[in-house]
């Protein structure tokens, strides 16, 4: 397995984790997403005024607006961090 094959691996199943955690295993809900941005990007939003933000985040990455963020619209998301990270290295 080449390093990035094992990278874009480990995104399938950190993906499918967290999706398979409630509702439909091929889709993340807000719940859902809120865990997967707290424990793999270390991003708080527990707290009731991190509502406001969590809502905005979870609208910005469901493009298509059917209430669920799906892998496509996931690795958008992973892509634009990415991007970000590069760029400030
Ligand atoms: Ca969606």
């Amino acid at each position: 397995m080449t390093r990035l094959l094992n990278a874009m691996g480990t995104l399938i199943d950190i993906f499918q984790e967290y999706a398979g955690q409630e509702g439909d295993a091929k889709t993340l809900s807000k719940g859902e997403l809120k865990t997967l941005l707290s424990k793999e990007l270390g991003m708080k939003l527990e707290a009731a005024k991190d509502k406001p933000a969590l809502d905005k985040i979870f609208k910005d990455l469901d493009s298509n607006a059917d209430g669920t963020v799906d892998f496509t619209e996931f690795i958008t998301m992973v892509a634009v961090i990415t991007s970000m990270l590069q760029s400030s290295k």
